[in-house]
């Protein structure tokens, strides 16, 4: 059976890291004889606004609605498009109008990449986090009056649904009720916002009842944003809101040595919709064009595409790949943010022949 996959490089270094991304796919999909089509879409970056003044087509949404999964590189060129108009009109649409409502986010300290944190070893960093991933505080719902004036008033309000939130607190203890630890962190700041955060509280406690086996704990986001520097080892699945989760699976990453190997799966669980894979990292125009830009960020995010569609044994071999790549530590291969000498093709191309076999 063929399964079809959007590719939309975005921008920046999503134009790089694709091609990397879909060497290794090609590469693992040869090996276990997986047919997976690619087509390619060159919409859903600040390129194409330019040309159109859009992010995305009208009709976006049939274009992609029956693929299998979009597999995205990164979105944003402030240069030319600001950044909430970007991100507005490409991925945030694909995450709400494909319900998308979980992005899970790994944070694992891999093999041969030194954590900035002192004496931190593979197996001592290894954890989720899962953000909520289509209300909260990116919401549209709000507005300004008295707009240029002195009496200018700027309103902008989190949403939260029982439904969305206990959805995605559901997911959470699934996840954490299959891992060996069975450990639920939640994130809060109920003393502070103290209307929407104390009902989260709430509904982790009563979906807590649900999981007996599962021990929770919660912190305030601004301690726990400081136990991911001092103590990442407390953490085995970490729930939080949308802006919460941005956060904390940009930092939880940068403790394990590098943002570049994050990946990230937003998923539609009911398989309604297609799933979307993409790096945790954004264009990074400071080194776009560089071609020095980390790849397996896209290619680990190409492995939990796999596994959504059913290819485990594939997607592990992929995670293997990268991770032997790293534990030979060639500089000439690695890119400069893990201490290497090379390119982003040096690297994804050490990986793809590892895939291969
Ligand atoms: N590949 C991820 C990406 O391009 N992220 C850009 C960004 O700003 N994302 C914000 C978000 O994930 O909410």
């Amino acid at each position: 059976m063929t399964q079809r996959i959007a590719v939309i490089p975005g921008d920046g270094i999503g134009n790089e890291v694709m091609p990397e991304g879909l060497r290794a796919l090609e590469a693992v999909a040869k090996r276990f004889d997986i047919d997976l089509a690619f087509e390619h879409f060159d919409f859903a970056c600040c390129d194409y606004y330019a040309k159109h003044g859009k992010m995305m087509p009208d009709d976006w949404f049939e274009q992609l609605k029956d693929f299998d999964a979009i597999f995205y590189g990164a979105v944003g060129w402030p240069d030319t498009v600001p950044d909430h108009i970007s991100l507005w009109g490409s991925l945030l649409q694909f995450r709400r109008q494909f319900d998308q409502y979980i992005n899970l986010r790994p944070c694992k300290l891999l093999p041969g990449i030194k954590s900035p944190l002192a004496d931190r070893k593979p197996g001592d960093i290894d954890f989720y986090v899962v953000r909520e991933n289509t209300e909260g505080e990116y919401s549209s719902v709000g507005g300004k009056m008295f707009e240029g004036t002195k009496r200018e008033v700027v309103i902008q309000e989190t949403v939260m649904t029982r439904h969305g939130t206990d959805r995605v607190l559901k997911f959470a203890f699934d996840l954490a009720q299959s891992r060996p630890r069975k450990k639920l962190t939640s994130a809060t700041k109920s003393n502070g916002i103290a209307i929407t955060m104390p009902w989260w509280d709430e509904r982790v406690a009563a979906m807590s009842g649900n999981y007996p086996e599962v021990s929770v704990d919660k912190f305030h986001i601004d301690i726990l944003t400081a136990n991911f520097v001092m103590h990442p080892d407390w953490f085995d699945v970490v729930v939080a809101s949308n802006l919460f989760g941005d956060i904390l699976s940009d930092l939880g990453p940068a403790c394990t040595g590098t943002i570049g190997v994050a990946p990230s799966a937003n998923i539609n669980p009911e398989g309604t919709f297609p799933s979307l894979f993409e790096p945790v990292h954004g264009s990074a125009p400071d080194i776009a064009g560089k071609g020095i830009a980390n790849p397996i960020g896209q290619i680990w995010s190409g492995a939990m595409m796999l596994e959504h569609l059913g290819h485990k044994e594939a997607a592990d071999a992929i995670v293997a790949a990268f991770e032997a790549v790293l534990t030979e530590a060639d500089p000439a291969v690695l890119t400069p943010d893990i201490r290497g000498q090379g390119t982003t093709q040096t690297l994804g191309q050490a990986i793809a022949e590892r895939v291969a076999g």
